[in-house]
């Protein structure tokens, strides 16, 4: 059949099916959907080929070759038929360069096309119009057959294409911190997708999807197991479940990679030591390093964590982190597989009292004096701030500390301290401004990225690490707009000049389609999200306020305080901030070089984003944008709240434009965090009122004028408790219902007739699900279950929810009664209720 018929019956069809919405949108194919074209961008491919020819026979070319088929059906509907190379008519051909310039003469890419770099270019061939896909290497050919299907699904011209893309950094690796048991330490979407009851999962279906979704934005690593290691990754039998995970993986060029502990040699090796430079611990990597290879031939290496939180280490024995890491590079260097060693070493139980004390130091304080010590095959893998993904800190100063050493930057995408995948939090923003932040470690400008890709100080190694967590949730990711993460990971890792709004845009059209108005909201509200999470819950620098202890989840302000833990802001009655410069605090300045040390060391050139980083500042302190510390929290915190509704609101402007599931799925997540801002807002703003006894020049802060506190309306069965922090429930009380049968909660409506919105601030913890039901008068209005899994088994701010009855008609005289039934360990607690007109 003629393409252009082809192409018209198939043009008919799709308006039929998008008529009938007969995609299933579940989330699982991400940013591979592959879905019909639109109408407007369908003429584009008429002359598109039909055949397809690989140059020779491998798994990764055959994934390679099996996507394109695949992605070229869904997209234009057309089957491409495989045919042996050099057999004629318009044809795409797959290969690696050097084999496609033996077979096709006169194919010369402008430059060179080496190692994972693709060339994409358009041509005739034997007078026919052809498409060739050329990798330095097979990798390189199935990133170069994903961007095709990209630019395809993005309605890109391809009719006269010649590009050449090569990875700016050769280590481009996710992690998962899977724990054997099946669970996932700070992951957010369901259980593990690699193991359950302490052994590999039998079906690997969705590490090979996982595998694929790596593939498609160019990773070529990742380790599966959680860092905090159980040495059993490195027993005898679980050696053949980790080849079965390395073959599913080999066919998109990822290499497997496991985190280990470094006193396994002792721990499971029969050995009474892992001293790392007794000759038996040498032997005893060399051996278990060697079975692995027999196994696992393209075996990635090690990660590991070592003396931090718990974790042993080369302290031990005294011996240094470069001791520890180059036994088993040693081990490693025959085969070609790599160690991660993690930066992330510090002193957990640092005293809090001595004012020159600062985790923020350990890493630099721990490397920097090793800068040559490690083997080349050893990298050193560096959070991308001093202390542990923050909503916002400064760039690592160990970027610039090592020269004669590989670095990798650890970014995380699974978002612990950035809402968790229930707050829209679009880190691509962030990460750009780690990445481009000039280190000043030579003449010339040294970004981040120049240094961790080596290229500053022309490392063989570096690059970046991405901490994913994706789970068995059929999305991966819990929340559909937090995929845009990962996606943003491969693509900065790949190239990090990409702006945040051309991957926000690839994204949202591969993910969502190329319906203008629906590209425009999503990338507005993905571009926008980081500073509004940021506004809300971690001003100036001060890091995120959460509770360090638990959940790192909802507020927690004090709870980084007078502990060892060192995430310290140091609030206090006069002021907020640590002062970290050299002058009068910890010194922690200086480990930057002199140019950058200089913007720090006093408040007037630090920057207002990061000034309670730096400095410690007294809440009448004038920043530079004219406000005073204490009036920028309350208006960030109400203006943070407010955009959050914003967002609200812009999506819903789209639902005609998305599939159903995804539309509410996305607004259910949305309206909840709407909510938890408001959460955020009040514990933060009723905190430092207290605290700085300042009033909010605009009158916000404390006072809630529509709002109806649970303790303070007329209770049966139920009785106030205190909620501990004060600042996480309205006036620090909340109420409580201890009978099987049930309680109740009224108050009468004393305001102008009208409708209204009610809000019900109740609260969902996960062990427990009550059951609430509301009256106006004797007539039942709405009903629900809490039960949600929110991070908590406790009534405080990770469980406070809020239920909102839209439209209610309520005149003065009426009664209006909650009723809440416990269940389990959860008491139906309620917190307080908000009326607001609803406007006409
Ligand atoms: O941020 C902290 C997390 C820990 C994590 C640790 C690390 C895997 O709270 O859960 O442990 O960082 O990065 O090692």
């Amino acid at each position: 059949m003629k393409l252009k018929l082809a192409a018209i019956l198939w043009l008919f069809l799709f308006t039929a099916a998008y008529a009938l919405e007969a995609r299933a949108e579940t989330g699982y194919d991400a940013w591979l959907r592959y879905a019909p074209l639109e109408k407007t961008s369908i003429s584009k491919y008429e002359d598109f080929p039909t055949n397809i020819a690989v140059t020779r026979d491998s798994v990764v070319l055959q994934s390679a070759q099996q996507e394109l088929i695949r992605g070229i059906q869904g997209m234009l509907g057309v089957s491409l038929r495989p045919v042996p190379n050099q057999s004629g008519g318009r044809a795409i051909i797959l290969g690696n360069v050097k084999d496609l310039r033996d077979r096709v003469p006169g194919l010369h890419p402008s430059r060179e096309v080496a190692g994972e770099g693709f060339w994409l270019k358009a041509t005739k061939l034997r007078g026919f119009d052809c498409l060739v896909v050329a990798g330095g290497s097979e990798r390189g050919v199935l990133y170069g057959v994903f961007a095709l299907l990209s630019k395809i699904a993005r309605g890109e011209n391809v009719a006269s294409l010649d590009e050449i893309w090569q990875p700016y950094a050769p280590i481009r690796w996710a992690n998962q911190w899977d724990n054997l048991d099946g669970s996932i330490e700070r992951g957010y979407a369901g259980r593990s997708i690699f193991f359950e009851n302490g052994n590999v999962r039998d079906d690997l279906t969705r590490v090979r999807d996982y595998a694929r979704l790596l593939a498609s934005v160019g990773i070529n690593g990742c380790a599966i197991n959680n860092v905090n290691a159980n040495p059993r990754a490195l027993e005898p039998d679980f050696l053949p479940q980790l080849a079965r995970v390395a073959d599913v993986f080999r066919a998109w060029g990822i290499r497997l990679s496991i985190a280990v502990d470094l006193s396994s040699p002792k721990l499971i090796g029969g050995l009474d030591s892992f001293d790392p430079l007794d000759p038996r611990v040498q032997e005893w990597w060399r051996n278990k390093v060697a079975q692995f290879y027999k196994q696992i031939p393209d075996f990635g290496g090690f990660v590991v964590k070592a003396d931090s939180e718990g974790r042993l280490g080369p302290s031990a024995y005294n011996r240094t982190p470069a001791d520890a890491a180059n036994v088993i590079a040693r081990a490693l260097k025959p085969h070609g597989g790599i160690v991660f060693y993690r930066a992330f070493v510090y002193n957990h139980h640092l005293d809090w009292r001595d004012p020159k004390n600062d985790r923020a130091k350990a890493a630099y304080d721990n490397f920097h004096p090793l800068d040559g010590q490690f083997d080349d095959n050893v990298i050193i893998q560096i959070k991308h701030g001093p202390i542990d993904f923050q909503a916002r800190e400064p760039v690592s100063p160990l970027f610039s500390g090592l020269e004669k050493t590989n670095e990798a930057i650890e970014l995380q995408i699974t978002q612990e301290y950035t809402g968790q995948q229930r707050h829209l939090c679009f880190l691509a923003p962030m990460w750009t401004e780690v990445l481009d932040f000039d280190m000043h470690a030579g003449r010339d400008s040294t970004p981040v990225k120049d240094l961790v890709s080596g290229k500053t100080f022309h490392r063989p190694l570096g690059g970046f690490v991405g901490i994913v967590n994706a789970g068995l949730d059929t999305n991966w990711l819990a929340h559909p707009l937090a995929m845009a993460n990962l996606y943003a990971f491969g693509r900065l890792a790949w190239n990090p000049d990409l702006s945040p709004r051309t991957i926000a845009e690839e994204w949202t059209r591969l993910t969502f389609g190329n319906d203008s108005l629906v590209v425009s909201t999503i990338v507005n509200m993905q571009l926008s999200s980081w500073p509004v999470y940021e506004s809300y819950t971690g001003p100036l620098g001060a890091q995120t306020l959460t509770d360090i202890l638990g959940s790192h989840y909802g507020p927690g302000i004090e709870s980084s305080e007078e502990n060892g833990w060192g995430q310290w802001h140091r609030a206090d009655k006069e002021g907020i901030g640590m002062d970290r410069t050299v002058a009068t605090g910890t010194g922690f300045v200086g480990q930057y070089r002199p140019r950058v040390a200089q913007i720090y060391e006093s408040p007037a050139t630090t920057p207002d984003e990061l000034l309670l980083f730096f400095h410690h500042a007294s809440y009448g302190h004038v920043l530079h944008s004219g406000k005073t510390v204490i009036q920028h929290i309350y208006d960030s915190h109400y203006e943070g709240a407010a955009r959050v509704d914003e967002f609200v609101r812009q999506w819903k402007s789209l639902k005609e434009h998305i599939d159903t599931a995804r539309y509410d799925d996305v607004l259910a997540r949305l309206e909840y965090q709407a909510s938890h801002a408001i959460v955020w807002r009040d514990a933060i703003c009723n905190y430092f009122l207290r605290e700085s006894r300042i009033a909010d020049a605009s009158g916000r802060a404390g006072h809630f004028p529509n709002r109806i506190e649970a303790e303070a309306m007329q209770l049966q069965g139920y009785g106030p408790v205190e909620v501990t922090p004060w600042e996480n429930a309205s006036g620090g009380k909340a109420i409580e219902c201890q009978q099987s049968q049930g309680c109740s909660a009224s108050f009468p409506f004393t305001r102008v007739a009208g409708r209204y919105a009610l809000d019900i601030v109740y609260f969902d913890q996960k062990n427990g699900e009550s059951k609430f039901r509301v009256f106006v008068g004797d007539k039942l209005i709405d009903h629900w279950t809490a039960d949600d899994q929110l991070p908590s088994t406790k009534i405080g701010a990770d469980s406070s929810k809020r239920h909102r009855i839209d439209g209610l008609e309520l005149h003065p005289g009426e009664q209006i009664r909650i009723k809440g039934i416990p269940d389990r360990d959860e008491h139906a607690a309620l917190d307080y209720v908000e009326l607001t007109p609803t406007p006409k």
